[in-house]
């Protein structure tokens, strides 16, 4: 096949081998230096273009894909800021193993530090954040550079999702034309039609990925799971911990080895475990953010043996009560990332959590001690019991997470915002069977693209999409939501407006003069303009009845709706503390 340039050439290799290597998707900005690349996605047949028009939601949204998919959704951008506006997403991908492949277009290496135009260093811009990176050479119609490109291609899909999966950098230097403008043969930047010179393997790759790389998935040593079981059949009160992010543990998993051991299962609700059929027919326990490191539990025992899966979790009374249990904790994290930041757990194990759980199931002889179990599951009978009667009166913000946990559809995803949304989801969410996959960005904890990484998991599902988002971090999204119409997403969002960050009420920083202005901020903003602006529906919900209508109304209908509840921060923080108070009293 003969190429108008050099460059086309280059492009349209790179994006063949991403092709070949499962890509379905890219999310490109537009810019000049990344011509070739964007030419080469557009013209693709057998792929998405998504096309962002601000970097900086174009990553978020192909982190959210990600998220929901496992897979990567390349990014494109131009050189200079653009590349930099990535960073944020690249960051949270980092901390969450979450895969992203980052192409970013760069001149040539002579322009670097040379006054030219839109041009930085972009050498490992992002540091320590991604787990791979490489400086490409500039395209050559050359055969081994060529077969190089490709190669490199698969390594960088495969150092995305591998066995540490997360960020991938790929800076790709261009040199002018940019365009498929056809330039002679002799031209440096032109391509001779015997170019690969009989080299099949340069000029059209292989049938399917060009390098296929196996990464196998951590499996004990016998000697390690033996250790495992005997602390295990040693314990009578064992804990498992389903934390976020798990890195895989499925419900099939989780039921055999808390039915092999009798251990309860906490789960965070960005686990994947809070929610899913296994709630059926198993106890989950979900409630412990109101009541441990309470009085409530004070003559407790302490656990003799913890059993964790993925991320720290959310809650801090767990992450207190973990750290507070004197005895060995093991921590399942097949990527080998450490996750545990009260440096209490005795034990990391780099291995599947399926195959960990399952192996641990079925060697396991001896059930811990009922009693121990039987607190759990009576302390949650009290817990949802008490909230129940906690939602009624006057509408909360703590409402709102409980309502959407039991109102969402079964199938759907749902994104909880940082700051309280996720507290309160955490502390309200009550365990349901309905098969809800929970996500949401608690890597590195930003407000800054929630919106965006919420519609970019809502792209890659047929599931309903909600997304439960603060004002604030609305507010700071508000660029996000134009891929509602470019990207064709649809979504119920519920906007809990408390006219600023409510969270900082929780810190001491509430008794100082400073605090209005400096951390809670009120902005006043009326943000129903964001309907007509973005083409959704924007409709102010009153009260608790008629968001249970508006809600359910939203689920099932096309286009997007923003749901918005007005609260008082203060109000809503007085109602947590006080249905805390009744939890722990009644346990
Ligand atoms: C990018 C970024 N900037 C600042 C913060 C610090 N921060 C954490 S929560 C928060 C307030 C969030 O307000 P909102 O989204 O309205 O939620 P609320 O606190 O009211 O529940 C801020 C500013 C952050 N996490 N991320
Ligand atoms: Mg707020």
């Amino acid at each position: 096949m003969s190429h108008p340039n050099v460059n086309t050439l280059w492009a349209e290799t790179l994006v063949e081998e991403l092709v070949a290597g499962g890509v379905e998707a890219v999310c490109v900005s537009p810019g000049s230096r990344s011509t070739p690349l964007t030419v080469a996605c557009a013209e693709h047949p057998d792929l998405r273009v998504f096309s962002h028009l601000d970097e900086r939601s174009s990553a978020f949204f192909a982190l959210g894909r990600a998220k929901r998919t496992g897979e990567p959704t390349p990014l494109v951008c131009t050189s200079g800021t653009a590349a930099a506006n990535f960073h944020p997403a690249v960051i949270e991908a980092a901390q969450t193993g979450v895969p992203l492949l980052v192409l970013t277009a760069d001149r040539p290496p002579e322009l670097i530090d040379s006054g030219a135009n839109q041009t930085i260093d972009q050498e490992k811009l992002y540091g320590d954040a991604v787990r791979w990176y490489r400086d490409m050479p500039e395209p050559e119609a050359e055969p081994r550079k060529v077969r190089m490109l490709r190669t490199t291609v698969a390594r960088a899909l495969s150092n995305s999702t591998g066995t540490d999966p997360g960020p991938v950098h790929l800076n790709c230097r261009f040199r002018k034309p940019l365009e498929p403008t056809p330039v002679p043969a002799d031209h440096p930047q032109g391509v001779p039609d015997d170019w690969a010179d009989g080299d099949r393997l340069a000029a059209e790759g292989r049938d399917g990925p060009f390098v296929s790389i196996g990464q196998g998935s951590g499996v004990l040593p016998d000697a390690e799971l033996s250790a495992v079981v005997s602390a295990v059949d040693a314990a009578d009160r064992g804990l498992i911990v389903a934390g976020p992010d798990d890195g895989g543990l499925g419900g099939a998993a989780l039921e055999s080895l808390a039915s092999a051991t009798g251990f309860p299962v906490l789960a965070d609700p960005l686990s994947d475990l809070r929610f899913g059929p296994h709630v059926e027919t198993m106890p989950v326990v979900g409630g412990y953010d109101a009541y441990l490191g309470t009085e409530a539990v004070a003559d407790w025992p302490e656990p003799d043996v913890v059993l964790r899966f993925g991320a720290s979790p959310t809650s801090k009374p767990l992450r207190h009560f973990l750290r507070d249990a004197d005895c060995r904790q093991f921590v399942v994290a097949p990527s080998g990332r450490w996750t545990e930041a009260t440096f209490t757990a005795s034990d990391l194990l780099v291995a599947d959590p399926d195959r960990t759980a399952d192996a641990v199931a079925a060697r396991v002889s001896d059930a811990c001690d009922p009693q121990w179990t039987e607190r759990f599951e009576r302390a949650e009978g009290t817990h949802w019991e008490t909230v129940q009667t906690g939602l009624t009166g006057r509408y909360w913000e703590g409402g709102v997470l409980a309502d959407v946990t039991r109102l969402a559809p079964d199938p759907a995803t749902v994104f909880v915002s940082n700051s309280m949304p996720v507290r309160d989801l955490d502390r309200f969410g009550r365990p349901r069977a309905g098969d809800l996959t929970v996500c949401g960005n608690r890597g590195a904890s930003g407000i800054d693209g929630i919106t965006s990484t919420a519609l970019g998991a809502g792209s890659a599902t047929d599931d309903p999409l909600v997304l439960v988002t603060g004002d604030l971090a609305y507010y700071h999204d508000m660029n996000g939501l134009l891929a509602l119409g470019r990207c064709g997403v649809d979504a119920t969002i519920v906007l809990i407006d408390n006219d600023g960050g409510g969270i900082f009420h929780m810190l001491p920083i509430e008794d100082h003069d400073t605090f209005e202005e400096q951390f809670k901020t009120p902005h006043g903003l009326d943000f129903e303009p964001t309907g007509e602006l973005y083409d959704l529906t924007f409709e102010r919900v009153p009260d608790r009845a008629a968001f249970a209508d508006a809600f359910e109304a939203s689920v099932g209908s096309d286009g997007t709706q923003v749901l918005a509840v007005t609260f008082d921060a203060e109000t809503s923080h007085d109602r947590r503390e006080r249905l805390q108070r009744r939890v722990v009293d009644a346990i």
